[in-house]
């Protein structure tokens, strides 16, 4: 583990190396404990440099067993090792150069999972951000691109299957029962985008033409036994690679494309230039063990890894700070697949959901930082939703900003200029700027400063004059580091709607830039006038989520119900609904917090419930409707001192009374929804029919208050995803009934042997409500299914309790806050990249109430004080200790 160093890399002092990588040439003799590299690099100095300058590389934790230069053995006084850098001195002034490292690794004993490892017996590499320097000395950085060739030697009945980037050159046998294969990639590329897979797996094959006619072979390896599971991950890929030449215009690059699955991994997928390294929960599905939530993670993460092939891959990130560059935008790419394969508004819906949830929550703690960082400790801890969602939600502006075409033109001059290179924020912006010839520099803020800005509507009619005035104020909290922050241009999309829901047109508009339906927002404070308004005219604002921003209009409850029952934008309709449930929500968590009655809002359950029955919408849309914001959105409304308790009673009190009243048409709902027949199709309709009809389901039990329709529900369930939909209600809402108990057993032993269903199981278990979710854990952490070095595992069991569990990890007298970090100091021995992530379940300890809070705090300074832990932990638990 490497241990922190307390030092702070800043954007402002990069430069770029001294040295030139040519050329990189890699050995590997593949063994379970020693393996054995060889490196061969070639180098010349950059034109300018200081000829005494010498060549520092990156290593991590090596042990180096012999160093040439020149093909000769280097004098000792000439170099300096250690395990963590290589410095060579006496170096030509201006010819090239080769330097040879050898290396011995032990990859069965890597628990880290960065570098080259062992999962199931596979060999597998992760290697961003840093992890090539945990396999031979390298200048680790994204800026030193080149060309690799690869040899793998490998015993040949273990590893029949030994892969790399690029091209297949050929294979051989090798002798004493070993045999080798050597890859070249010819597109340069930087160390972060190396791969290699040995092993043995069964793989599922197809092919794809490319727009110019090429044929590219695609593979995709898993465990033998589990082919049938990647086809839908092969049709995935297969329509990402149509949709990326269709609507970017990009071409895929080598002759082979491949992705194999692994068991263990620190996160969902890595975008290996030709070799993608998957997590294989985001590959294998089948109807009997994925849910719809999966097919749709599948769908989502194979293009993302596969869009990365240009937006990552052909260019690449100068330094880590420019880490949005690469993954907001893909995740911009990704979701607009998403949206052109299913449904566009609820794809939006689910999108800004998660934002809120995480990215909102992220912005506003001890952990805010800007999608590009000005500095950092650890760069594992800097692959956040706000890097890679806000990313996404800044390049979704600047498309709203320049519609559809500008964004083209934008994109296409930026791959234009920078194909092969490795680029900046600046870059990119630059080739937005310079296609369409408009000014991006207030724009850029969004880049730099972190928060999310608050935006306050209000709107005023003047019938004689006939206007309608706007004003608009907006205000970016401050955040770490960042206490003044610059108004920011805000794109916010808006309709104004009469009664029947239809759009009013102004005559015209004054006060600031309005292009089509998007008013610019640019100062801190600006008016804008409508002209020709006669009679009411309800604004809807931010429609489509235009901008990632809180908007706080103090609309009347009439306006909020005719945009939610009326606006033809969906989106809209949607956060309508929200906006009406918030206010109702926190106002029931206070009453239940002084133990009062909780009211409620009949009007509001009215709406909802037209919505709910209302057959002209979309299934989908109707379950997303009905899905109220979560304990974790009503706890950031509420701001401070908040009662996690109180908060899950007041939803449950606001629950049970839409459950009551719609009572019958939950369970017609119900009736019609279950009563399809023919095969199974994951399709993003009958996935929304099914969400449909497993909400209907949850609420049918909370207003029977027996467990007896959830119980039908999973004897009759035909797939995973209504399986897993009714063992929650069982579990959830009667967590000690036979019925549950029973359902829970044979769920477990009808999967025993399926980790990614077993990890469900778990998952399920640790999110029941309540102060018994603690006790349930720890027996979770005893159980014979429970595999330590499985990040799934921990994450399904641990991640659940301390992410989705906000009463039972919130628990009054903080004992789950001290297993939690119990687990994590022993987890950060083995794979401190987990335990990081573990930790920022507690990045909100400041908002709840004092109790809680102490508590928090004790078990987080309990972290603080443990004399040896590794960067990224001890990166986490300052931040989110520091006041
Ligand atoms: N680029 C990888 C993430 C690497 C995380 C390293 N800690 C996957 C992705 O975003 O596509
Ligand atoms: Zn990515």
């Amino acid at each position: 583990m490497r241990t922190d160093t307390g030092q702070v890399i800043h954007l402002a002092d990069y430069r770029p190396t001294d040295f030139v990588l040519e050329r990189v040439d890699l050995t590997f003799e593949l063994d379970p404990v020693e393996t054995k590299v060889e490196s061969r690099l070639i180098f010349h100095r950059r034109e300018g440099v200081d000829h005494s300058a010498p060549l520092v590389l990156d290593g991590d934790g090596l042990t180096m067993t012999s160093l040439l230069f020149d093909q000769i053995e280097m004098e000792t006084d000439r170099y300096t090792a250690t395990s963590d850098s290589l410095t060579i001195r006496d170096l030509p002034a201006d010819s090239p150069f080769e330097v040879t490292v050898t290396t011995l690794l032990n990859p069965s004993a890597n628990t880290q999972l960065m570098g080259l490892y062992r999962s199931n017996g596979i060999y597998c590499t992760q290697c961003e951000a840093e992890g090539f320097r945990r396999i031979t000395y390298f200048p680790d950085r994204p800026d030193v691109l080149a060309p690799y060739t690869i040899n793998i030697i490998a015993d040949k009945e273990s590893c029949p299957l030994l892969l790399s980037n690029g091209n297949f050159l050929g294979g051989a046998g090798y002798g004493e029962g070993k045999h080798f294969a050597a890859w070249f990639d010819p597109h340069p590329k930087p160390s972060y985008l190396f791969a290699l897979v040995a092993g043995d797996l069964g793989v599922v094959e197809d092919t794809f033409t490319t727009m110019s006619g090429r044929e590219v072979a695609l593979k995709i390896y898993v465990e033998h036994g589990k082919e049938s599971r990647a086809t839908y991950a092969m049709d995935a890929l297969k329509r990402s690679m149509k949709w990326d030449e269709e609507v970017f215009g990009r071409e895929y690059d080598l002759d082979i494309f491949m992705v194999v699955a692994v068991s263990d991994f620190n996160f969902g997928a890595m975008e290996n230039k030709g070799l993608n390294i998957f997590n294989d929960k985001y590959v294998l599905a089948d109807p009997a063990t994925a849910t719809d939530q999966d097919y749709a993670n599948i769908e989502a993460i194979i293009a993302h890894e596969y869009f990365h092939n240009w937006t990552g891959n052909r260019i690449t990130c100068r330094d880590w700070f420019q880490l949005c560059l690469k993954e907001g935008l893909t995740v911009f790419r990704d979701h607009e697949f998403s949206a052109d394969a299913r449904s566009r508004a609820v794809k939006r819906i689910a999108e800004v959901r998660h934002l809120r949830s995480e990215q909102f929550t992220e912005d506003s703690g001890p952990l805010a930082h800007p999608v590009r960082p000005a500095s950092y400790r650890e760069i594992n801890n800097f692959y956040t939703t706000t890097v890679y969602e806000k990313g996404s939600e800044v390049t979704r502006m600047i498309s709203t900003i320049l519609g559809r075409d500008g964004f083209k033109k934008g994109m296409d001059l930026y791959f234009e200029r920078h194909d092969g290179e490795a680029a900046t924020v600046e870059d990119f912006v630059k080739s937005f700027q310079d296609a369409n010839g408009r000014d991006f520099k207030q724009f850029s803020l969004w880049y730099n400063q972190a928060g999310t800005p608050q935006v306050t509507v209000s709107t005023t009619h003047d019938a004689r004059a006939k206007t309608l005035t706007v004003s608009l104020e907006q205000m970016i909290p401050a955040t770490p580091g960042q206490p003044n922050k610059e108004p920011m241009h805000i794109p916010l999309r808006f309709a104004l709607i009469d009664e029947d829901g239809s759009d009013v047109t102004a005559s015209g508009i004054t006060g600031g830039e309005v292009t089509g339906d998007v008013l610019h927002l640019t100062e801190r404070s600006q008016t804008f006038v409508f002209a020709g308004i006669a009679s009411r005219a309800v604004l809807s604002i931010n429609r489509g989520f235009s901008a990632p921003v809180t908007i706080h209009f103090d609309q009347s409850a009439d306006d909020k119900r005719l945009i939610a029952l009326h606006d033809s934008d969906l989106f809209s309709r949607w956060q309508a609904i929200t906006d009406l449930a918030r206010p109702v929500l926190a106002h029931a968590a206070t009453q239940a917090a002084k133990n009062e009655d909780v009211g409620g809002d009949a009007r509001f359950v009215d709406v909802l419930l037209q919505i709910a029955g209302d057959e002209t919408l979309e299934p989908a849309f109707r379950a997303q409707a009905l899905s109220l914001p979560s304990e974790a959105d009503i706890a950031r409304e509420l701001g401070s001192d908040t009662d996690p308790d109180a908060v899950h009673a007041g939803r449950e009190a606001i629950l049970k009374q839409i459950a009551d009243a719609g009572s019958d048409l939950f369970g017609k709902l119900y009736t019609a929804l279950a009563d399809v027949t023919g095969p199974f199709s994951p399709d993003a309709e009958n996935a929304g029919r099914r969400a449909l009809k497993n909400t209907a389901l949850g609420f049918i039990a909370l207003s029977d208050a027996t467990p007896a329709h959830a119980a039908e529900a999973f004897a009759k369930a035909d797939n995973m995803t209504d399986l897993s939909q009714a063992l929650t209600v069982l579990a959830h809402r009667f967590p000690d009934c036979e019925e549950t108990k029973s359902a829970l057993e044979a769920f477990e032993s009808r999967f025993a042997d399926n980790a990614l269903v077993i990890d469900k199981w778990f998952a399920i278990q640790a999110t029941i409500p309540g102060d018994g979710a603690l006790d349930r854990v720890k027996a979770l952490v005893a159980n014979k299914h429970y595999i330590a070095n499985n990040p799934n595992r921990v994450r399904s069991a641990i991640g659940s309790l301390a992410f989705s569990n906000p009463t039972g990890f919130n628990r009054a007298d903080g004992a789950a806050y001290d297993f939690l970090a119990a687990q994590i100091l022993e987890i950060d021995k083995r794979n401190p990249q987990l335990a990081a992530r573990l930790l920022t379940s507690m990045r909100s300890w400041r908002q709840l109430e004092p109790v809680r809070a102490e508590k928090a705090k004790a078990a987080l300074s309990t972290i603080a004080r443990a004399d040896k832990l590794s960067a990224d932990v001890r990166d986490i638990v300052d931040r989110v200790l520091k006041s």
